[in-house]
């Protein structure tokens, strides 16, 4: 299967895996539909993707509001017809140790990692319903099979992604047709770290960062091989990690 005119919301296109990810899906026919909070970037995508040859819709929106989400779907069914795929990415990780008690932080963790990937699939799941099929991809991370120095709150996070995606597959691929998938990259070079305030674990990162880790074209990769399998086929779970990470 390619990806000819098929429609895919992606969260957190405006950088890393989510931009490399619309870029890959679009060179091969597919029409994104770009989410994120920094309009700037996303349209500044939209004309790098479509001087390639590519469609892409601009849909500014924050994951953690509902109406941002359902206002995204409707943009993208008024300009292209249908959705028929999500790929939840948008996620943040501001590591900290749990008694430094940054309670602001885990917060945000748990609305944006959990519950705006809780409100993309109720802003899709009827359009998929009604269509008896489609894809949604959850990016979920290494950190749901492991823990890692001031990953306590992010991993847990991720951990319920990877349940929440088996729960997902459970309930809609056998009745709907609708294929779910988790996946877990580990380390891959883009700005997530940006957003870590301790001290203590942006001194652990640094060394992290020393190894050759993955690109984000990896994981769009990973993504594209997920989305271009027959309809038959269901890819549960990609863990996909650096060579050189332990
Ligand atoms: O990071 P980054 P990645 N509403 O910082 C968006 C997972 N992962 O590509 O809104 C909407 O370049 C933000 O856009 P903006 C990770 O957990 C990564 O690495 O404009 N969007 C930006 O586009 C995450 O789930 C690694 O600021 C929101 C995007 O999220 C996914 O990969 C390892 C938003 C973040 O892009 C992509 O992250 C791993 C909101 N409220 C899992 N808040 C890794 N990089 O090593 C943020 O295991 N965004």
């Amino acid at each position: 299967m390619n990806l000819e005119d098929r429609v895919i919301v992606i969260t957190g296109a405006s950088s890393g895996i989510g931009e490399a990810t619309a870029k890959k899906i679009a060179a091969d026919g597919g029409k994104v539909v770009l989410m994120a909070r920094s309009e700037d970037k996303l349209i500044a995508l939209k004309t790098v993707i479509e001087n390639n040859g590519g469609q892409a819709l601009v849909a500014t929106g924050d994951v953690t509001k509902k109406k941002d989400f359902e206002n995204v779907v409707s943009k993208a069914v008024d300009t292209f017809g249908k959705v028929d795929g999500l790929i939840n990415n948008a996620g943040l990780m501001p590591l900290s140790f749990v008694n430094k008690l940054k309670t602001e932080e885990w917060d945000t963790m748990v609305d944006v990692n959990i519950k705006g990937v809780l409100n993309g699939v109720a802003s899709v799941l009827p359009q998929l319903i009604e269509n008896k099929g489609g894809d949604i991809i959850n990016i979920s991370s290494m950190a749901a099979n492991r823990y890692f120095p001031g990953g306590a709150v992010y991993c847990a996070t991720k951990s319920a992604v990877k349940m929440f995606s088996e729960g997902l597959r459970q309930e809609l691929a056998p009745k709907h047709g609708i294929n779910v998938t988790s996946i877990e990259p580990g380390a891959v070079a883009t700005n997530l770290m940006s957003t870590i305030t301790d001290e203590d674990i942006k001194e652990k990162v640094s060394k992290m960062q020393e190894m050759t880790t993955l690109e984000s074209e990896d994981i769009a990769n990973a993504i594209h091989y997920t989305l271009t399998q027959p309809q038959r086929v269901n890819i549960n779970d990609i863990y996909i990690v650096p060579t050189e990470q332990q």
